[in-house]
């Protein structure tokens, strides 16, 4: 058994250069003395990615319980008589139910019916509501779509970061700190709350498929404070420092928004159908687009790749190309070594008439490499 994760594509060595522009998250001094190694970008803020044993980090995640810097999911907030309506423009899901203190996740398209983001919306009540987001500018979207609508709303984003207990153990670790209350709480439903002083909001949710809960920090200056509690608290159950894992998220399924998607994509080629209501009036933006994109039918599709070979061999900056029977057919948009499935394996955006079952080719760096299309999830 392979029992190694792909090191970094290119194995670097820098300090990255603080300037205003690059926002650190409350968490960033304690990432840092948990010995973080590597990190992304995401929101033009600095997000940990890694803390030198990538097989320890993936375990946890899967049989135990791992904390998370998550800050970079910024909230945009949007307040006022017309939030509601906002929100609704907004999202191709229908929200109108969404209650006082539930969540949902809510893909956001542009008027093309290009998917642009993908966030967890939280009601915190009629009239003010958080769009937990991804990596784009939906603060700046927002915004623009409010002025230009005469919406009598207050689009901001406040002081509120995320940090994440992932895993199996999660659960035993926030009930031991907020009390078994916790364990009610439905997924993406939430709570507003205080920790020793620390105003926070405590949610069932997360970017994995093990299960587990958010903690946003409502106070930037309390994040090393907020951290050390977690940590202590977890040390029963062997908690340990971890980030969103692009191993488990994509044996699960989930999607990464600007990775496995591109300037064309719709919500219907990456799987998520079923957060897109189309009788939704032509208010909400894409709406229209994506009514006639369903009535001419999609062009691509999104399905699972296993890749033949049996070293890690991760993806890096480009998606690579696949092709059928000597034919382009797509691109492979991540690719990550299974531990679970000891292969390499990665998403296919695909033409439709690619099937599961399939052989293809992806042109890898190293080569051509013979690969299967599967269903997704993997696991
Ligand atoms: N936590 C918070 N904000 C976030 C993320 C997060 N914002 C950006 C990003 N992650 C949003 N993307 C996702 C994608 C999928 C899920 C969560 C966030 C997810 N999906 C489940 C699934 O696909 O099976 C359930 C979705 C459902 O059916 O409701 O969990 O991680 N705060």
């Amino acid at each position: 058994m392979l029992d190694i994760l792909p090191p970094a594509i290119t194995r670097t060595s820098f300090n990255v250069f603080p300037t205003a522009r690059l926002r650190p998250s409350p968490f960033y001094e304690s990432a840092v003395a948990e010995g973080m190694v590597s990190a992304s970008i995401y929101n033009r803020m600095i997000m940990p990615t890694g803390y030198g044993d990538p097989m320890a980090e993936y375990w946890r995640i899967i049989q135990g319980v791992s904390q998370w810097d998550v800050g970079v999911e910024r909230q945009v907030q949007i307040e006022g008589v017309d939030a509601a309506a906002l929100v609704q423009m907004l999202t191709v899901r229908d929200v109108s139910t969404c209650a006082e203190g539930q969540g949902k996740y809510v893909p956001i398209c542009n008027h093309q019916g290009t998917l642009i983001n993908d966030p967890i919306l939280l009601k915190l009540s009629d009239q003010k509501f958080w769009l937990s987001i991804a990596d784009s500018d939906v603060w700046l979207w927002a915004k623009a779509i409010a002025a230009e609508r005469s919406l009598k709303v207050e689009v901001t984003e406040p002081d509120v970061s995320p940090m994440a207990i992932q895993g199996p153990l999660a659960e035993d670790v926030v009930a031991s700190v907020l009390g078994d209350w916790v364990r009610n709480l439905k997924y993406f439903w939430f709570k507003e709350t205080e920790l020793d002083g620390i105003p926070i909001a405590v949610q069932r949710s997360g970017w994995s498929k093990q299960g587990g809960f958010e903690i946003y920090l409502r106070d930037g200056t309390q994040g090393t404070k907020l951290w050390n509690i977690f940590k202590e608290a977890g040390q029963p159950w062997g908690i340990g420092p971890g980030a969103p894992a692009t191993a488990e998220r994509t044996e699960s399924g989930l999607v990464s928004v600007g990775a496995d998607t591109d300037d064309q994509t719709n919500p219907f080629e990456v799987r998520l159908n079923k957060y897109v209501n189309l009788d939704l009036p032509d208010t909400v933006i894409g709406i229209k687009a994506l009514r006639e994109i369903a009535a001419q039918g999609v062009k691509r599709h999104q399905l699972g790749l296993v890749l033949e070979g049996e070293l890690p061999e991760p993806l890096g900056f480009h998606r690579e190309v696949i092709t059928h029977e000597g034919a382009f057919i797509g691109e492979m948009t991540n690719c990550v070594w299974s531990p679970r499935l000891q292969a390499n394996i990665g998403y296919a955006l695909i033409a439709t008439h690619g099937r599961i079952g399939d052989t293809v080719t992806v042109a890898r760096k190293t080569g051509p490499v013979s690969a299967r299309l599967v269903d997704l999830p993997f696991l």
